[in-house]
């Protein structure tokens, strides 16, 4: 009898990417009152009262701040709904998103 087992030769192996990450960067400008920034990061963003005053305050003296790292789709929805929030009351407040290299 011929030995015909026909056990697999290889294994099938599952590899799983992790999902490339996106800043969420909060742009300076010269009218939106400091208060609403923090409102709106202690919102959007669930931080601290001391956490968002930071944050606001590192955006407001450098043009820029970082203000967290999520996958591309919440990224792009927290900068969106924060964004909007300031539109909502004619102000100029912007959040971008930024791949991570
Ligand atoms: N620069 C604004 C002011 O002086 C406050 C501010 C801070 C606005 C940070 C936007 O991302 C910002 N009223």
């Amino acid at each position: 009898m011929p030995d015909v087992t026909t056990l697999p030769k290889t294994k099938a192996r599952t590899r799983t990417e992790r999902p490339r990450l996106y800043k969420v960067i909060l742009l300076n400008d010269d009218y939106t009152p400091r208060d609403f920034v923090v409102t709106v990061l202690k919102a959007v963003f669930r931080m601290t009262e001391s956490e968002a005053y930071g944050v606001m305050l590192t955006a407001h003296r450098r043009g820029a701040c970082v203000v967290a790292v999520f996958t591309r789709e919440v990224a792009e929805t927290k900068a969106k709904e924060a964004t909007d929030a300031g539109r909502g009351l004619g102000y100029p407040l912007a959040f971008t998103t930024e791949r991570e290299t």
